[in-house]
């Protein structure tokens, strides 16, 4: 089965019309299309970077704030700039492109606008069969296009290779060469993974001048469908040089993986990195997705709002992870659930590490006890 489409969408800076996009998106997914979403209020460096590591086929726009004619363009000259100028540019933006306007884009490398009356059947038939064959790449001096090719191999290789083969034992991540610390987030959906993880890159990044990261994070989808790759519209911090950050859809595996992470992973380990972070989808309570020990520590995020006392009993996370990260101490039951959770793992008799976060507060002293814990 080949591998979906991917496409990468955002909103430009000063511009918070979102709602065309988020229905674009969907409907893109429904016809089979992997959307990695930036979000809206976007800078024009941040969308090539991430379309750079995401390594999409094209990136779609979703103009309203009237700069579309410099926004466009200079997407453009910024991914031939960086030898990515493989990656096509399209979008819209109602009435407020007119004709002319998109005459000229055209002209300077826009692939095609779309107007208000467009039907999204049309839009997601145009992505289908404008963007489904990938264009060879010259370049190989960029770093970052290099890598992102690489896992896309790996990841459309993995997604060939697992109808025929049994799954390989050997970890790829822990052999010899490796530069990076590895730490895996998980938890249920909703806890804040994503907002706690961006608040720990802001502080490797202020305290740590010299550090890159890594990020492969993951949402859910069934096999040869689209997804919402949608990590990256929380992550403000993340948006740097010095991180690189990657979607993946688990294409069918449970777990909370992909079938491709663990080759993704070893090669992000082996790619001179100081810190990779892997991140869950949201998981249930059977879950233990970092098995084959894949990671070096192991972080469980949860909400407080996990039900009666009995249901800590059922989570088997809460017998493996180094950390317990409780967020959204600022709920009104976090209280009750810390004490529920430290009881729980005092029965572990392990040396298990439990913080109390509010990652979407910045300075959070909680989030700096995690990065302490992280980091020693
Ligand atoms: C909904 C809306 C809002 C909502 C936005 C909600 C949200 N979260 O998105 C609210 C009410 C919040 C809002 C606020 C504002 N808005 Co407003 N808004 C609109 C409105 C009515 C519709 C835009 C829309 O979503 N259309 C639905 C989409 C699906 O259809 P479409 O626009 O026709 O797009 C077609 C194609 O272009 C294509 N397309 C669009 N995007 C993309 C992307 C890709 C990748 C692809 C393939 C295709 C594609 O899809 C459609 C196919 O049929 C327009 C007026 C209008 N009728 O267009 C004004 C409009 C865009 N807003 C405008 C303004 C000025 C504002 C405000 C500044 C008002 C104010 N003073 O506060 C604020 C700014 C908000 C902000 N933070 O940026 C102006 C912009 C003027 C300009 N640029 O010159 C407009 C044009 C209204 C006007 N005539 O004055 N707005």
């Amino acid at each position: 089965m080949a591998s979906p489409i991917r496409i990468l969408t955002a909103v430009p800076i000063c511009d918070g019309h979102d709602s065309a996009i988020n229905t674009i998106n969907l409907e893109f997914i429904r016809h089979g299309i992997e959307v990695v979403y930036l979000g809206f209020h976007r800078y024009v460096g941040d969308i090539v970077r991430a379309a750079i590591q995401e390594d999409v086929a094209a990136i779609g726009i979703s103009s309203y704030n009237g700069g579309h004619l410099d926004f466009f363009t200079d997407i453009v000259s910024q991914l031939t700039g960086k030898g990515a100028n493989d990656i096509a540019v399209f979008g819209g933006g109602g009435g407020t492109i007119t004709h002319d306007d998109a005459r000229q884009m055209k002209r300077k490398g826009v692939d095609e606008i779309f107007f208000a009356g467009t039907s999204l059947a049309e839009m997601a038939d145009y992505v289908k069969k404008g963007y489904g064959k990938r264009k060879k790449r010259r370049v190989k001096s960029n770093p970052d296009l290099v890598l992102a090719r690489k896992l896309t191999e790996l990841e459309e290789g993995a997604s060939r290779w697992r109808k025929h083969q049994p799954s390989k034992d050997a970890n790829p991540a822990r052999t010899k060469g490796r530069t990076s610390k590895v730490i895996g987030f998980t938890g249920p959906g909703g806890a804040g993974k994503t907002t706690l993880i961006d608040e720990l890159v802001l502080r490797f990044l202020q305290r740590q001048p010299k550090t890159r990261i890594a990020i492969l994070s993951h949402d859910p989808s069934v096999i040869g469908e689209g997804a919402l790759l949608g990590d990256r519209a929380t992550m403000i911090n993340s948006q740097d040089d010095r991180v690189f950050m990657r979607s993946m859809a688990t294409r069918g595996q449970a777990g909370g993986l992909s079938p491709a992470t663990e080759s993704c992973l070893a090669l992000l380990a082996h790619s001179g990195f100081d810190y990779v972070i892997i991140e869950t989808v949201g998981t249930g309570q059977e879950a233990l997705p970092f098995r084959n020990k894949l990671v070096d520590q192991t972080v469980l995020v949860m909400n407080p709002d996990y039900g009666a006392r009995l249901q800590l009993q059922k989570i088997v996370m809460l017998d493996v992870a180094d950390i317990v990260v409780v967020n959204k101490t600022d709920l009104e039951r976090a209280k009750a659930a810390l004490s529920e959770i430290e009881q729980r793992l005092t029965q572990n008799k392990r040396k298990q590490e439990i913080v109390a976060t509010v990652a979407k507060r910045h300075r959070d002293p909680g989030v700096d006890e995690l990065f302490e814990l992280i980091t020693k």
